[in-house]
């Protein structure tokens, strides 16, 4: 991975500071260190390899080195966006879809955090917060980017399939310039956080919107229903049996006759 054009990027679309690692445990993890440590807005963790790169709830996030993208960005919320935090999922996840868009290729966002092609995963995010006290003092967004065939994890260390860019494309773009496009959308969305036009196009690019889902939320229970859309908060907004409308504000997604 070429630093200098990292940072170059970096400088350019006037993010913070940059490290870069040639492998690391979990960029995540470094980045919530670094961000209660006082680390710049916007400044960047990225990393070549992952030894112990993290998913929600204690899920392996796998990252073999010169493959993939694997970096977490540090955002010290202003206090205009303070309300809106419940939204950086959606910020990645839109940048990460404009960026795939930008090649020709059409993802969706398979709610809360994955991105799909072709029905399989080619990405996924994982967004935790820095607290001081009852405030919220940062948010660290990781993003995870299968670039090559190589990054894909073998079936067994998988629970739904996967795919890479190069799988969808045949070629590889550099990562250096997928990493620029995803800074650059995130610039152009962090804005643009607080609009209804960012959840309504956050919403647009659901996976199965209007078809029949199961959600697992994390205490194992179980709500069937149809996908309607979000919540202004992003959470998922379902029509259960007798038309009964469900929020849901944790859980895993999958379409009702995968199960
Ligand atoms: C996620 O969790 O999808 C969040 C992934 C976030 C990764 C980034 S990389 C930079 C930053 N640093 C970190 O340590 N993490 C973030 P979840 O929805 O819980 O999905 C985890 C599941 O995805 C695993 O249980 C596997 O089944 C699958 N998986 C793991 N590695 C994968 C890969 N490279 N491609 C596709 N699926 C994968």
């Amino acid at each position: 991975m070429n630093e200098h054009h990292l940072k170059y990027s970096l400088n350019r679309l006037n993010f913070g500071i940059l490290r870069y690692f040639d492998s690391i445990g979990s960029t995540n993890d470094d980045a919530l260190a670094w961000a209660a440590d006082g680390a710049p807005d916007l400044s960047i963790v990225l990393a070549d390899e992952q030894t112990q790169g993290r998913g929600r709830l204690d899920r392996r996030w796998f990252t073999s080195k010169g493959t993939a993208l694997a970096f977490s960005l540090i955002l010290r919320p202003s206090a205009s966006l303070r309300p809106y935090l419940s939204r950086s999922v959606g910020l990645a996840a839109l940048a990460i879809v404009d960026s795939l868009q930008l090649r020709g290729l059409e993802a969706h966002i398979k709610w809360p955090n994955d991105i799909l092609l072709d029905g399989k995963k080619i990405a996924g995010m994982l967004v935790e917060t820095v607290w001081t006290g009852e405030d919220v003092d940062a948010m660290v967004i990781g993003i995870g980017i299968n670039v090559t065939r190589a990054a894909v994890p073998p079936v067994d260390l998988l629970n739904f399939p996967a795919t890479s860019i190069e799988d969808a494309l045949g070629g590889t773009p550099e990562r250096e310039e997928i990493f620029h496009d995803i800074l650059a959308g995130i610039k152009a969305w962090l804005p643009r956080m607080d609009t209804d036009t960012f959840i309504r196009t956050w919403e647009a690019k659901l996976s199965f919107r209007g078809k029949q889902i199961q959600v697992t939320e994390g205490s194992g229970k179980l709500i069937t229903g149809e996908l309607l859309g979000l919540e202004s908060d992003g959470s998922l907004r379902l029509r259960a049996e007798h038309d009964k409308i469900v929020i849901v504000h944790f859980g895993d997604v999958s379409l009702r006759h995968e199960a």
